[in-house]
Order: structure tokens, then C-alpha cells, then sequence
């Protein structure tokens, strides 16, 4: 049988800036205007194909409430990459996101990809982030940008997808690297043996 894939990803961000939008419209494709506040932690499992393999993504939505921020840290052990959403309409959320990078990152090996979500993009008249200081931010930082609306679904499902397959990419050249070095290590057990006789 297919072997299945299972990918922990965690979905960080101020108050506001549609993270729970985001992964609704991703896994159920709606938006709601009204959607409620998050409190504490869930997550949705969403299954993807990446070229003929089967995975899962299971993505972890926080709350960015104070009081929750702290107790879901203890949950951010494990991911395999970070979708990090900020609201194009409110610059303060762009301003925090080295604040939650740093926090994730505290817990989390440096090297998992870190995917920057510039949400909220139908709101062309309010826009209060000037577009090439985004791009240098994540640019001078190595973060893969996505301009997203949660409400149009514009760019959604692409910046998920990537993230996913980026992943998974890694995964399969990680696991190349255990067998090339476990052939390695036989091999040199073999050739002591070898002298030793
Ligand atoms: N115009 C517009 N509004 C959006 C978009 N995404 C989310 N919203 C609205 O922004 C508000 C907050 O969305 P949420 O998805 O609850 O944001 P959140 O980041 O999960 O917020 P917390 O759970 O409080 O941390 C809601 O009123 C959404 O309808 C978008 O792409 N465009
Ligand atoms: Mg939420």
C-alpha cells in the first residue's frame, strides 16, 4: 500500500489577519464574513496529492490572544513549516511578524520553511504596506511571499499547495541523506573489518 504523508504546519499571526479565513477557504473553500474569534488551538486535516503521493497536512490555527499565545507555544514542537499571515490593511501585524518568528523558531529547528502571507488583498483601497517592503523583508530573510485574499481565495490554495510540496521536497532529500549515510557507515564498518584481517 501508498505510503501516506503527514505534515504539521502551524498558522501564526496577530488577532484579525484571517488565519482561521485562510485555512477555511484552503480546506472548505467558503469565506464568512462573520467568523467567530479563535479560542485556544485547532486544527484541520486537509489531504493533498504532491506528484502521485498521498498527503496530509494538518494545520494548526492559534489563537493570538495573549493568554493563548504562551499556552499554545507548547504546541508549535514538531511542525514541518509555518504559514505567517499578516493583514495588508493593518501595517502593525507586518511589524510583528519577527515577534512570532523568533517565538516559533525558539521551539522549532531554524531550518523549516516559513511561508509569509500577505492577506487580505481585495482590500486595494486600504492597503497600508507598501508592497517593496514586503518583498525586502522576506527576500533579506529567505521567506516565500504570497499576496492572498481569504475572501476572493486569491492565491490560497497555490501558497498552501507550495508550502506542502516545499516540504515534502525536503522530507525526500532528508531521507536520502539517513540512507546515503547509514550505506556510508556500513561501509566503513565493513572496510575495518576488511583491515582488521
Ligand atoms: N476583506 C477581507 N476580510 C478578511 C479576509 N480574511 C479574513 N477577513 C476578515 O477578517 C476578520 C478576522 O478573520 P479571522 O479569520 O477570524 O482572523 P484570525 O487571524 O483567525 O483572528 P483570531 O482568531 O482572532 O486570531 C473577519 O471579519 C474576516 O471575515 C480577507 O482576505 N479579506
Ligand atoms: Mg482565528
Amino acid at each position: 500500500m501508498a505510503e501516506d504523508f503527514t505534515y504539521k504546519i502551524l498558522i501564526l499571526g496577530d488577532m484579525s489577519v484571517g488565519k482561521t479565513s485562510l485555512l477555511v477557504r484552503f480546506c472548505r473553500n467558503v469565506f464568512n464574513q462573520n467568523i467567530m474569534q479563535s479560542s485556544g488551538l485547532s486544527f484541520l486535516p486537509k489531504e493533498i496529492s504532491i506528484d502521485g503521493e498521498n498527503v496530509i497536512l494538518a494545520l494548526w490555527d492559534t489563537a493570538a490572544t495573549e493568554a493563548f499565545r504562551s499556552i499554545n507555544k507548547s504546541y508549535y514542537r514538531g511542525a514541518h513549516g509555518v504559514i505567517m499571515v499578516f493583514d495588508q490593511s493593518n501595517i502593525k501585524t507586518f511589524y510583528s511578524i519577527p515577534s512570532w518568528i523568533t517565538e516559533a523558531q525558539d521551539i522549532i529547528n531554524i531550518d523549516k520553511p516559513i511561508f509569509v502571507l500577505a492577506n487580505k488583498c481585495d482590500l486595494t483601497e486600504k492597503v497600508e504596506v507598501p508592497k517593496d517592503m514586503i518583498e525586502e523583508f522576506c527576500f533579506s530573510n529567505q521567506y516565500t511571499l504570497f499576496n492572498v485574499s481569504a475572501k476572493t481565495g486569491f492565491n490560497v490554495s497555490a501558497a498552501f499547495t507550495e508550502l506542502a510540496r516545499v516540504i515534502h521536497k525536503n522530507k525526500s532529500k532528508n531521507s536520502q541523506l539517513k540512507l546515503s549515510m547509514t550505506i556510508s557507515e556500513n561501509i566503513t564498518e565493513d572496510q575495518e573489518d576488511f583491515c582488521k584481517c
